[in-house]
């Protein structure tokens, strides 16, 4: 019997089943660079809860947001799906926007609800709010979506018509509007939302849950609480980054004093890169010295916005302690991935999305047989790169800069990269290399088709 026993055990996968149904907390920051934190070289900014996470789990150098901004990235990541299938027709809901995220879409949210999970988010929603020009709908809002608890900002936080909301019961409730004249509300975000995520997070110990961070921060303008004002060498936006980082840190240590931390998923990640450009902010009193608050999407070109690399290549840990080894490689990956990964890991089944199941390469480390294709969204939508494999192809710019140094890019003139050695993308092999060009002009073609 014991020889038995131990044979069973020496012959049982290394692979948590997919019932225990893991926790899942997926921090999703707004305008974060991927060299705006420490793991990834910064020499000023101090995030230590997240270099952490980054060591002991596994660090992402190619991770891509599916859209350069907030909206159609949201859309995505709480999808699975590229956002030119939202309908919408360009990467941000205004205020005023009659359309928001439609009920027929199937989100993450909704996905882990119909598993026993508890869901929460904390945070910037901006896919949709209740207006005159439709009918003040509560379907804009996250309740109608999933989620059974929200509190957050409608919009972000530096449109004058943006709205501090909180859920209450099946209904909704103001807690602040015109959030760019209230600045102590605005410094109040990320401290707010870690609380409640830590109030949700030890109410619901016996059923899994998960939730949705999604903070205000590091999108300008930087605000930043009294506790940590002042205390970064980099400034308001080190201090900003210090201040997530902590109460990432204060939600981390409530999962493991539950005792929960081995079965519990973190991600950590970015909805787009960073706004990287001096002009035009500086002057505007609403973004005050924005200098010295704009990031970094080093070593990547580019930043919020543009279809170059520091558009969409964002910061990405995942952190599991005893599942995920560290050092564990799962590059490259998108946000597309996210849903039917996490949805593979809480073992619900999914209908077809854009993205993959990577919950095998989670568990196991193995790559996934098929390779990475990755279409880069542009400002309406559309499709304007390709990367498959090592290889990118532009065929329409877009630059938050003007940092295109001469280049244009057409279908018919179209741009190559090997972004895995050239990550500034600066040498172009399109003419060296006609055969990758034609495939992934044809991938392209082959996903507008589709
Ligand atoms: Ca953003």
């Amino acid at each position: 019997m014991v020889a038995l026993l131990i044979a069973v055990a020496l012959t049982k996968p290394q692979v948590r089943p997919a019932e225990e149904r893991p926790n899942i907390i997926v921090v999703f920051l707004d305008d974060a660079g991927y060299g705006d934190f420490e793991h990834n070289g910064n020499p000023v900014i101090e995030t230590p809860t997240i270099s952490r996470m980054a060591r002991e789990g596994a660090n992402f150098t190619q991770f891509y947001a599916a859209s350069a901004a907030c909206t159609a990235s949201r859309y995505s990541l709480l999808t699975g799906r590229y956002p030119k299938r939202s309908g919408f027709p360009s990467w941000v809901l205004d205020p005023g926007s009659p359309q928001h995220l439609a009920t027929r879409e199937t989100t993450l949210a909704e996905v882990l609800k119909a598993k026993g999970y508890a869901t929460a988010m904390f945070g910037k929603w901006h896919l949709g709010t209740p207006n005159e020009r439709n009918g003040q709908t509560p379907d804009a809002l996250p309740l109608a979506h999933g989620f059974d608890r929200w509190i957050g900002t409608d919009v972000s936080h530096d449109y004058d018509a943006s709205r501090l909301m909180e859920s209450q019961g099946s209904g909704y409730r103001t807690i602040a509007s015109g959030l760019t004249s209230q600045p102590d509300v605005c410094a109040s975000l990320t401290e707010r939302y870690a609380d409640a995520a830590i109030d949700f997070v030890r109410q619901n110990r016996e059923k899994p849950f998960f939730v949705y961070l999604a903070p205000n921060m590091p999108h300008l303008g930087l605000f930043v609480s009294k506790a940590f004002a002042g205390r970064s060498r980099r400034g308001l936006l080190g201090d900003v980054m210090a201040e997530l980082d902590h109460h990432l840190g204060r939600l981390w240590k409530t999962v493991e004093e539950m005792g929960l931390a081995k079965n519990t998923l973190v991600l950590v990640t970015s909805d787009n890169g960073p706004w990287i450009r001096f002009q035009n902010t500086a002057s505007d009193p609403k973004y005050g010295e924005a200098r010295m608050h704009v990031g970094y999407a080093q070593p990547f070109r580019d930043g919020k916005g543009s279809s170059w690399e520091g558009g969409h290549r964002v910061p990405g840990v995942v952190y599991w302690p005893g599942t995920i080894r560290p050092g564990q490689r799962l590059d490259p990956m998108s946000t597309l991935d996210v849903l039917p990964t996490l949805a593979g890991l809480a073992g619900a089944r999914v209908g077809p999305v854009d993205g993959r199941d990577l919950r095998s390469t989670v568990l196991t480390g193995k790559s996934p047989a098929d390779p990475f294709e990755f279409v880069y969204s542009g400002s309406d939508n559309q499709g304007w790169a390709i990367r498959q494999g090592p290889w990118k192809l532009h065929i329409r710019i877009t630059s938050q800069t003007g940092d295109s140094y001469g280049f244009a890019a057409s279908r018919e003139t179209p741009l190559l990269f090997q972004v895995e050695q050239d990550l500034g993308e600066r040498f172009d092999r399109s003419s060296e290399q006609p055969a990758i060009r034609d495939r992934l002009l044809k991938g392209l073609a082959d996903w507008e088709a589709r």
